[in-house]
């Protein structure tokens, strides 16, 4: 089945991903033996909870289907405390700094490598979860290299960071200009910048949002180590940066509401503002672009803080979240795909239609798949990036 294929195509490109050297956070934690599948062993009878009926979650905002969360609440009698974060160098500082109050995290593998490595993060109660079955084996390898033996880490959900357009105000803006065969080209070239600044250009607010996708546009490694090549995407950076509108990594109202026209953003937020458009009445056709040289893919990641206070309670959300229908409602209501097998059958035609929902086979022959970063990469990153920002 094609989606199979997709799953397949995504776990191919995840897995070419492997081997970035990653310096642990804190103290680094012994190698994981790696397990054969993500399958779960013996669970018990039915959910087991924590005598506080609390589970506190913390998540990227946008990111949870309307109403999963009560239906948690109203099956399990537990009270869940849901707080969003805008950036993984949020989540990570808060990670760092301990005590976070949170039971369940949702960072991007590309921080999780070393979350996991620093021991921020606990093994899972694989024997709670039954429902780990329903993903797909051939994903769950992908994320070996960030969590040896699947041990610490489940999928949320995943997609890429690209150029989103209000195709409308982007054409009238253009003018005459035709559009670059290089959709990256709308964010990163002047010849182009200046022209869309009057309709609005948002950027996500992160270093390690920006500056691997400037790098792999002025052909370099989107998760080069080198200095070198971080100042030379800073220099680019700084060519545009007049025409850079917002800094924004809630930008769905902007986009649909018309303070933004070309974005770099994520994907499925990009098809939340489109749907969000419409629904309010605007005939402007928004686009997630899938750009000629790539786009940058990402899977976020649940996890258990290494102080969970509910750790049971975590397990068993972690484990409802895994039933097929809320894997589906994900892809259909929040434009991401999960790596759950089993709730492919729930997504509607539509959305599983939509090449920048579930990106064909070809096309991500063309994605860049996630790595990881240094600490030092990551302070050089917030460096070149804080000078862009300030016009430096
Ligand atoms: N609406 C929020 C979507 C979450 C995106 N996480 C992206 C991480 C990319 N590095």
């Amino acid at each position: 089945m094609k989606k199979h294929v997709l799953v397949l195509a995504i776990s191919a490109m995840l897995l070419a991903a492997c081997g970035k050297k990653e310096e642990p956070v804190a103290a680094p934690a012994e190698p994981a033996p790696v397990a054969a599948a993500p399958a779960a062993p013996a669970a018990p009878a039915g959910p087991v909870y924590d005598d506080e009926k609390v589970l506190n979650i913390y998540n990227w905002p946008d990111y949870v289907p309307e109403g999963m969360i009560a239906a948690f609440e109203k099956e399990s009698g537990i009270k869940v405390n849901y707080d969003t974060f805008e950036t993984n160098e949020a989540l990570h500082a808060k990670l760092v700094a301990g005590n976070t109050g949170y039971d369940i995290v949702v960072p991007g593998t590309v921080f999780a490598k070393g979350q996991i490595e620093g021991g921020l993060l606990q093994p899972l109660k694989k024997e709670q979860m039954p429902n780990l079955a329903n993903l797909d084996p051939g994903f769950m390898q992908t994320l070996v290299t960030a969590d040896p033996g699947n041990n610490h880490l489940v999928p949320w959900g995943w997609g890429f960071t690209t150029v989103g357009i209000n195709k409308t105000k982007v054409e009238k803006a253009l003018g005459g200009m035709a559009m670059p065969e290089n959709a990256w080209d709308l964010v990163f070239k002047p010849e182009y910048t200046s022209k869309l600044k009057s309709c609005g250009i948002a950027y996500l607010d992160s270093p390690t949002e920006i500056i691997p996708v400037a790098l792999h546009y002025i052909g370099k490694d989107a998760y080069s180590n080198d200095p070198a090549d971080y100042k030379a995407a800073g220099e680019m950076l700084g060519q545009v940066r007049k025409d850079v509108r917002l800094f924004s990594s809630t930008m769905i109202d902007d986009i649909a509401g018309g303070k933004a026209c070309a974005v770099i953003g994520w994907s499925g937020d990009i098809n939340i503002a489109a749907g969000r458009a419409k629904e309010n009445g605007s005939k402007d056709e928004i686009e997630a672009l899938l750009p000629i040289s790539g786009a940058l893919l990402f899977a976020d990641t649940m996890a258990v803080t290494k102080d969970a206070k509910h750790p049971n309670n975590a397990a068993a959300f972690i484990d409802f979240f895994l039933r097929p229908e809320n894997a589906a409602a994900m892809a259909n209501e929040m434009g991401y795909p999960t790596g759950n097998k089993a709730g492919l059958a729930q997504v509607k035609p539509e959305i599983a239609s939509n090449k920048t929902i579930f990106v064909e086979a070809d096309y991500f022959a063309k994605m860049i798949p996630p790595s990881s970063f240094t600490n030092e990469a990551r302070e050089a990153m917030a460096n070149v990036y804080n000078g862009f920002k300030k016009g430096k």
